[in-house]
């Protein structure tokens, strides 16, 4: 293999680690950043699931105590969801986006360094509210009203108040980044990157952040009038001072569904980056791919009142929706199909990164099915509020789009580390995440089914056995992580040199050395053919400045 282009020849910089530390505004230090951070809050967010899995292995209440786990899934539902998943995808479509399209940057740097800065201090907020006399927020990663404006004395609740506040910083960090990464795909492509020549990925990180932009005001509106009934003594949401707290869910779930898809779809990128080239064959159907990506976005923005079931809907609503919800596995049919045809026809390699993307379709099929039922009125007011539902979403938000980034970050960690991982730990790490992640979350549809109820910290003594395997496979998957990071810290200092391009994949990203120049290339390339056409991409896609034209 020899992938030592002319294009590569500039040295990157100096690897210097104290640049990570610093306010860059180059986007690849700043997604390095982001996923440093966001993985750091990933083992704060998963410490707490092990402290609701040591109360949950027994039905008496026994380890913390009633607000304390409370406490616990709040914050575990908030810190996963807007400190690890949202934030940390955004940090690889930042380390990736502008290599993808053969731009030297993202569109305004600067913008970007400081969405990303927003993050740590909104993150720490979140988290002192530990430390406060009267505990943290304890209503749920939702925060419905009343019960968010309720405490036991009926005094101002300070965790509440600052759930509030590190939200909206957090949601003014993402439509940050959505404007960037909006600006970026549209303008910034090299020359000859028309839109059916970009990676999927960018396709996804393009109808994602879109999405996003679209969605994400109506959030941040709702947190502020929840906000003031907190604070300012008015009354949107309480329903004897005439309020209507129903609003508040339509504000929340406005966004709080699409926002699966604002980390779905990347993920859905990654398999199909990742697939491909494990598969040694063009990913099948790229122009319905992509496209899906836009399907799924739309259709999502229109489904929300699936998750409000059970709050006195009217009739004609629940049909609507239970009908428009059940359209988004025609668009992400459409994928799992093509992921499968690529693997169907293709010759496979079993390296880590294609391990965690195969296994991630495969858990994303069982999510996709529990879904679907999840969908329908009557069976979901039967299990609304159950662990059925908690099963459901973390086979999306776990067995799917965590094994997605963890894929990602072994599949561009030769790009970005500029050295190959052990792919034996890379292994370890996979199978004790797949054993470990089904334990802990397929379990909770039987409990669900036999209605066991969610936010609950001691239950009755027969759903012990069930409780029992979750919790053994939470405590596996705590330990999965350790064998990945010895890999990363120890891979990163001395694992053997990486070329360019080592997995024969397709994209301009791997044309470029490893880790790439600061500006990216050493000339803005010019793309002559879609990637996913060709096995090479520097024969393929790019031709020296001069040439275009033919
Ligand atoms: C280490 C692996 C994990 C384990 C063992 C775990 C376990 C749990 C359990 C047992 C609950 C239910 C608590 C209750 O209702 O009393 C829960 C809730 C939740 N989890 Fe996880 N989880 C894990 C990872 C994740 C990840 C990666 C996400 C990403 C988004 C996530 C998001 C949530 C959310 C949103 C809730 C709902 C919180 C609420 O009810 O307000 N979890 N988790
Ligand atoms: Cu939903």
């Amino acid at each position: 293999m020899t992938d030592d282009l002319s294009i590569a020849s500039k040295l990157p910089a100096k690897q210097n680690w104290r640049r990570y530390f610093s306010f860059s505004t180059d986007h690849k230090v700043i997604g390095i950043q982001y996923i440093f951070t966001t993985f750091i809050f990933f083992l704060i967010g998963g410490l707490l699931a092990m402290l609701i899995r040591a109360e949950l292995l027994t039905p008496a209440l026994n380890v913390v105590d009633r607000p304390l786990y409370n406490g616990l899934f709040t914050l575990h539902g908030t810190v996963m969801i807007f400190l690890w998943i949202i934030p940390c995808l955004a940090g690889v479509a930042n380390y990736l986006v502008p290599l993808m399209i053969g731009a030297s940057d993202m569109g305004f740097p600067l913008v970007n360094a400081i969405a990303f800065w927003i993050i740590p201090p909104a993150g720490i907020l979140l988290l002192s509210s530990f430390f406060l006399p009267d505990g943290t927020a304890q209503s749920g990663w939702w925060s419905y009203p009343p019960i968010s404006l309720q405490t036991s004395s009926g005094q101002f609740i300070n965790g509440e108040f600052i759930w509030i506040v590190s939200l909206v910083l957090l949601g003014i960090s993402s439509i940050l980044g959505g404007v960037n990464f909006v600006t970026t795909i549209v303008w910034m492509r090299a020359p000859g990157m028309t839109f059916f020549r970009m990676p999927v990925f960018v396709w996804t990180v393009l109808s994602a952040q879109i999405l996003q932009l679209f969605c994400l005001p109506s959030l941040t509106g709702g947190l502020i009038l929840l906000f003031f009934d907190l604070a300012l003594g008015t009354n949107f949401f309480k329903p004897l001072e005439n309020g209507d707290p129903i609003i508040y869910q339509h504000l929340f779930w406005f966004y709080s569904h699409p926002a699966v898809y604002v980390m779905a779809l990347p993920a859905f990128g990654i398999f199909s980056e990742i697939i491909p080239a494990f598969s040694r064959n063009p990913l099948f159907g790229y122009r319905s791919v992509a496209l899906a990506s836009f399907g799924i976005a739309i259709v999502s923005a229109f489904v929300w009142v699936h998750h409000m079931f059970a709050s006195a809907t009217p009739g004609w609503m629940r049909l609507t929706f239970m009908v428009s919800s059940m359209f988004v596995a025609v668009f992400t049919g459409i994928k799992v199909f093509a992921w499968t045809a690529t693997v169907w026809k293709g010759k496979l390699h079993l390296e880590t990164p294609m391990l965690f993307a195969l296994a991630g379709v495969v858990m994303f099929l069982f999510a996709g099915i529990t879904g679907v039922m999840l969908a329908a009125v009557p069976f979901d007011l039967h299990v609304n509020n159950t662990y059925f539902v908690v099963g459901h979403f973390h086979y999306v938000v776990y067995n799917t789009i965590t094994m997605a980034i963890f894929g990602a970050l072994y599949f561009w960690f030769p790009k970005i580390t500029g050295r190959m991982y052990a792919e034996g730990w890379g292994k370890l790490h996979f199978w004790l995440t797949l054993i470990g992640a089904n334990l802990a979350f397929f379990p909770m549809h039987p409990l669900g089914l036999q209605g066991m109820v969610r936010r609950i910290s001691s239950y009755d003594g027969r759903y012990q056995g069930w409780n029992i395997v979750a919790s053994l496979g939470a405590f596996v998957l705590g330990v999965s992580v350790l064998p990945f990071i010895a890999n990363v810290v120890v891979s990163w200092s001395q694992g053997i040199k990486a070329t360019n391009n080592p997995w024969h994949a397709t994209g301009l990203e791997w044309v470029t050395s490893s880790p790439p120049p600061v500006e990216n290339f050493e000339e803005i390339p010019i793309v002559k053919r879609p990637p996913y056409d060709y096995g090479d991409p520097k024969v393929a896609v790019i031709e020296p400045v001069g040439e275009e034209g033919s």
